[in-house]
């Protein structure tokens, strides 16, 4: 009997390539998507998914369509990747930033639990969590020190999933992973953001890349090898929490070069620093230690950052030359 799964934040990074994955594996897999007035499904038509996954109507700000999405899917599986996922918005918007990445946990939770309780829950926590960071490399044991509203709510939802996996024996475990990009990250992040950039500039499409604190450091893998440590998560006989990152750091400055050396520029040409981009609040620098999931989960990351990087650029080359 083929598994049941369903998606939050299908249309999302992660989700296109969770969706890929578990549907390669079998799995019959549904999405709940929010009402939205423009499309949101390009990641899944890219990937060539889009029509092979069953769609429910909902937010994870309203309980009543939480749980009915989760009474008519009968999931076997459920993976919470829905949220305003980027740290800079959270300080314009931080109440819906907390609702959603927060309060909307505990509505999967609720369901789960009231309606469904063997279901097993996979919850996308984050290395923001860390924050104003407490050791040079964080692992499960690093103390929390969010930095964002983005950290602050991500932060309640990964405590609220611990708590009901402790309260009500739920099986749900918690993914804290670190950065992780492709071709369909969002424009708004910085990977995409300068992997466009590098290839409007070498196409004559733009002239330069502003950018704010490129000190920052990131310990960035590819979103494509991180949702195979969600699924295997959900594989384990206990629930757990796991760091998932590649125990590798670099800053946005290095990773603007590698960018734009692989088109045959030099970055420092091109890049403006602009006030407009720094945060009011900053993660100087992240770097995880992901020794449990390998040990427990037998994960490793693939790809490195130089191929990603590529990969990414490639794939901007491709689409900007035919615009
Ligand atoms: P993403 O590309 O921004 O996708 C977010 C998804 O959430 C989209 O499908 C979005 O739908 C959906 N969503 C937003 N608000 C919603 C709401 N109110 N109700 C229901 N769905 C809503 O993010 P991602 O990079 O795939 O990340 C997936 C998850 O992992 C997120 O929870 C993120 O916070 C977390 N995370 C990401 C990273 C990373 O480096 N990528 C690292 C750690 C944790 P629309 O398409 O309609 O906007
Ligand atoms: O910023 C610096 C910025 O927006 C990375 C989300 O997926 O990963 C992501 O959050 C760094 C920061 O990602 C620009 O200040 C410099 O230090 O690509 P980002 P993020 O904030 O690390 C975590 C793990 C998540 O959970 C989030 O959901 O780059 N930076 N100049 C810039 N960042 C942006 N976006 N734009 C710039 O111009």
């Amino acid at each position: 009997m083929s598994k049941t799964a369903l998606i939050t934040g299908v249309t999302g990074q992660d989700g296109a390539y969770l969706a890929k994955l578990l549907l390669e594996k079998g799995y019959d897999v549904h999405g709940l998507v929010a009402r939205r007035s423009s499309d949101t499904r390009w990641r899944l038509r890219e990937l060539g998914v889009e029509g092979q996954i069953s769609y429910h109507e909902g937010d994870l700000a309203d309980a009543c369509s939480i749980q009915r999405a989760v009474i008519k899917a009968k999931p076997d599986e459920i993976y919470n990747l829905g949220a305003q996922s980027f740290v800079g918005s959270s300080w314009d918007q931080p109440v819906t930033t907390a609702v959603v990445d927060g309060i909307g946990v505990t509505h999967l939770l609720e369901a789960i639990r009231q309606f469904a309780p063997q279901t097993r829950f996979y919850q996308a926590s984050t290395s923001e969590m860390f924050g104003l960071i407490q050791a040079e490399r964080q692992d499960e044991n690093t103390p929390f020190y969010p930095r964002s509203p983005y950290g602050v709510a991500k932060l309640y939802g990964h405590w609220i999933t611990v708590n009901y996996r402790e309260s009500f024996g739920l099986h749900a475990s918690s993914g804290i992973l670190f950065n992780h990009e492709s071709p369909l990250r969002g424009i708004e992040f910085v990977t995409r953001k300068v992997s466009d950039a590098a290839a409007r500039i070498k196409l004559g499409k733009q002239t330069e890349l502003r950018l704010g604190n490129i000190d920052a450091k990131r310990d960035w893998g590819f979103a494509g090898d991180y949702v195979e440590a969600m699924w295997l998560m959900l594989q384990q006989e206990q629930a757990d929490d796991y760091v998932v990152a590649t125990g590798v750091t670099t800053t946005v400055r290095d990773m603007c070069k590698l960018a734009f050396e692989h088109v045959g520029l030099n970055y420092e040409d091109y890049v403006v620093i602009d006030p407009q981009f720094f945060r009011p609040a900053e993660v100087e620098v992240l770097l995880g230690n992901p020794g449990k999931a390998e040990r427990k989960l037998g994960w490793t990351p693939k790809t490195s950052l130089s191929t990603l990087i590529e990969m990414m650029v490639e794939a901007d080359l491709r689409r900007v030359g035919k615009e």
